[in-house]
């Protein structure tokens, strides 16, 4: 699309709509940034900037004239896609694409896709550092927390650009086609927003909308939702199993990783010789060598950056030992699929942080798999009676329910005793009491380390 002298509307100030105005304004669009939150000032939004770029900024509410005259609408990955504001748009058959379709557009170069409900930040980082240590110009950008219009705007053919991909994300792409694309699981997440399992499932599946065989789509065979896709998926499917011998595909058995070609399989990996720890890093592992060997890039040197490759940050992340208690922050466990996997990688008595803001999920499977091993599970946030209500359901009564982060850690404190260990892992997402997750985690790790190394 020519955006020349277009009238775009962006809507959202956060990291996703700063991005989109900078490439509007690059591509010699006429941006309008727009945010509905009240309490912003549009002078805090103009600071948001850089120097050059003045673009037009209302906040609250947009006015009926603005409206009309808008050619583009591009939303922020937060912004609901079924809201009346949206649905007026729609109606006028103005187009609407988000930050990643507008990227692409701009974009040059080879694209991998990463999505899943859990796993890709993970994934993406290994994939990245993988491909950065082929080829010279890399670019990890999307959901990770890096606007990918920032960096297409730089891309050249050379450029690989490796885009971790959410389902809101997804929501808003037309002709966006990665090269190789990867759905590493769909479990329930975020139906506050989608409404339905269903609806979840078709955005995540949207990666590969466009592909064709010519291109490929790595896929979890252990999952019943990514199992079923493989069926209609329009790309070439790579799969990978971490319970199963495949005939074609990677696969887990016993403590080896292995790659089948015909039913031919070949020995790759102990799963000891990596840094990454659980099955779910395994699932990430395999997906990441199916992803950068259909990219090109042989075997042995994607192993050699499996073996140094270290755990992302706030994914299940040791912090510190104080007073005999080990301390993980796992404040990426945002919905109770993900903090299964935090619970899980505990081998001791556990104090556990939960709770936040309410996602409409269910947590009996998260609660189930305490396993024994949750000595405490202290509550915060909008979820946190919910929680309560569903672990007495489950037999669990040891529960605290906090009215701080603060206080919560305190409560830690107090109940974990030497060989312990306390996890935050709140199967939550962080808003409400934090912007994001990297600050409840930060925030986590900051309290762990004030703390002296005796009472
Ligand atoms: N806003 C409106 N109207 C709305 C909703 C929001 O005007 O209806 C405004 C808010 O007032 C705010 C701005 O939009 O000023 C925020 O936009 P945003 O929520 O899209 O957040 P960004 O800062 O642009 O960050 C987004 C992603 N956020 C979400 O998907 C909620 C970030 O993913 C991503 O890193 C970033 O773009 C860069 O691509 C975060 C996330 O929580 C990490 N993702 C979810 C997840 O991983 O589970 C999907």
């Amino acid at each position: 699309m020519d955006l020349q002298g277009k009238k775009v509307l962006v809507v959202g100030s956060g990291l996703s709509g700063i991005g989109a105005v900078q490439a509007l304004h690059h591509a010699g669009a006429v941006p309008l940034l727009f945010d509905e939150n009240e309490k912003l000032k549009v002078e805090e939004v103009q600071r948001k900037l850089p120097s050059g770029v003045n673009v037009e900024i209302v906040i609250g509410t947009l006015p009926q004239e603005q409206k009309a005259s808008v050619e583009l609408v591009v939303l922020s990955p937060g912004v609901p896609t079924d809201t009346a504001f949206v649905e007026d748009f729609r109606k006028r058959n103005v187009k609407i694409w988000g930050e990643i379709e507008l990227a692409y557009e701009m974009g040059k170069g080879t694209v991998i896709a990463i999505t899943g409900t859990n796993g890709k930040t993970t994934t993406t980082s290994l994939v990245g550092a993988i491909m950065a240590a082929h080829c010279k110009d890399v670019d990890v950008v999307g959901n990770i927390g890096n606007p990918y219009t920032m960096a297409a705007l730089d891309s050249t053919e050379e450029t690989v650009t490796v885009a971790e991909i959410s389902s809101f994300q997804l929501e808003t792409i037309d002709q966006f086609k990665p090269e190789v694309s990867a759905i590493l699981n769909i479990t329930p997440d975020h139906l506050n927003r989608h409404h339905t399992m269903e609806n979840y499932a078709a955005a995540k599946e949207a990666v590969c909308r466009n592909q064709t065989k010519k291109e490929t789509c790595v896929l979890n065979y252990e999952n019943s939702y990514t199992l079923a896709f493989g069926e209609r998926c329009p790309a070439r499917v790579v799969w990978f199993s971490s319970q199963r011998k495949l005939e074609d595909g990677f696969y887990l058995e016993g403590e080896e990783i292995f790659r089948a070609e015909n039913g031919v399989s070949e020995r790759l990996m102990d799963i000891h010789d990596m840094k990454l720890v659980g099955v779910c890093n395994v699932e990430n592992v395999m997906a990441a060598m199916a992803v950068t060997s259909a990219c090109g890039v042989p075997m042995e040197e994607i192993l050699s950056v499996i073996r140094t490759f270290a755990p992302v940050e706030h994914r299940i992340e040791f912090v510190a030992t104080k007073r005999g208690v080990d301390y993980y922050n796992d404040s990426k466990g945002t919905n109770p699929d993900a903090a299964i996997q935090g619970i899980r990688a505990m081998d001791r008595p556990t104090v556990l942080i939960g709770g936040g803001y309410d996602k409409q999920s269910v947590y009996d499977e998260w609660i189930e798999a305490f396993d024994g091993k949750v000595k405490c599970l202290v509550l915060i946030g909008q979820t946190r009676e919910k929680i309560a209500a569903c672990a007495r359901e489950h037999g669990f009564q040891n529960i605290v329910l906090a009215d701080t982060f603060e206080a919560a850690f305190e409560v830690c404190v107090e109940k974990a005793e030497p060989g312990d260990a306390v996890l935050l892992s709140p199967a939550c997402a962080s808003w409400g009491m934090f912007p994001n997750y990297e600050v409840r985690g930060q925030r986590f790790k900051e309290l762990v380390n004030q703390m002296e190394e005796s009472c």
